[in-house]
């Protein structure tokens, strides 16, 4: 399958990596054009992967396939609609971030489009990818064109398990929302790992509360004891990890706060909905990140 992927960072570069290994004609887009890209990526099992992929061909673009967006949610737009027409209408975008927000800013979607949400957790450091733990893709269709693309997840869980096929993934992408709500800006404000959150139940609590009105008002039946067990299940497995958003506010990045809290808070003031507590948040990562100015990105 001829397959474009933009962003390559360290879950996009695992992905380059995986779907090379399975003989797809893949290349890496950058936002500094260059010809290819070396990626070397060392897999939890001790194997290694180190092989230049190429790069910003704009004619493997127009004849691709499958587009595979790997970028921070603030870099999706600005990415993707300078290249939206040079990719083919029948091609299928596949959008793997955390946050939600990003569609919103690329209609009207000639393409099929799809949204995924991933726990495969991967590093970078000195251009060599870490693959720390496997996890699952959850992937389906935001658009009524991309509800018969399900046989990407096949080949996608062939390069790369696992990954799964959602009717209405945009449920799956709401309940990581909501754990990217509660996990990401107490990380922050707190200084510490996941599993220190722990320390942090009352507070966690009070978000949750306020996240399940907004998830219930967007039709979304949420079982507040079911999303509470889920985000404590995340806690708990990634107990050992900086969040991402501590990881921005360290190394002075944007954060995703505007596509994760910002989404949130937006989707309840639609709706006549307060979020005090999640407001406070958004309020203080916002400062966190001003003092940061002057962003790398
Ligand atoms: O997605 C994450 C992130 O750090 O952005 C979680 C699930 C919180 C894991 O760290």
């Amino acid at each position: 399958m001829r397959i474009t992927l933009i962003g390559c960072g360290a879950i996009g570069k695992l992905w380059l990596a995986a779907l090379a290994q399975q003989g797809h004609d893949i290349q890496g887009w950058l936002r500094m054009a260059q010809s290819d890209l070396f990626v070397d990526v060392n897999e939890p099992d001790g194997r290694v992967f180190r092989e230049l992929i190429p790069c910003n061909n704009l004619n493997h673009l127009q004849h691709s396939e499958l587009i595979i967006v790997c970028l921070k949610a603030w870099q999706v737009s600005d990415a993707l609609l300078p290249l939206i027409h040079n990719i083919p209408e029948s091609c299928p975008i596949l959008l793997l971030h955390n946050g939600m927000g990003t569609l919103g800013e690329l209609t009207p979607l000639r393409q099929p489009f799809l949204a995924g949400v991933t726990t495969h957790a991967a590093w970078q450091k000195n251009n060599q990818v870490f693959h720390v733990a496997n996890g699952i893709t959850h992937i389906g269709a935001v658009n009524s064109i991309a509800e018969n693309c399900y046989p990407i997840a096949d080949i996608l869980h062939t390069a790369l398990p696992d990954v799964a096929w959602h009717n209405d993934i945009l449920a799956t992408c709401w309940q990581k929302l909501a754990a990217n709500c509660v996990i990401n800006p107490l990380t922050i404000i707190h200084d510490c790992k996941n599993g220190e959150l722990l320390n942090h139940t009352a507070q966690i609590n009070l978000l949750i509360d306020e996240i399940c009105q907004v998830m219930d008002i967007e039709g979304l039946h949420t079982d507040k004891l079911q999303l509470t067990d889920y985000i404590y299940g995340i806690i708990h497995n990634t107990a050992d990890n900086y969040s991402s958003m501590l990881q921005d506010i360290r190394n002075k990045r944007r954060t995703e706060i505007d596509y994760i809290t910002g989404y949130l808070i937006k989707q309840a003031r639609a709706h006549g909905l307060n979020t005090p507590e999640n407001d406070r948040l958004y309020h203080l990562i916002k400062q966190r990140e001003e003092k940061n100015d002057g962003f790398r990105t």
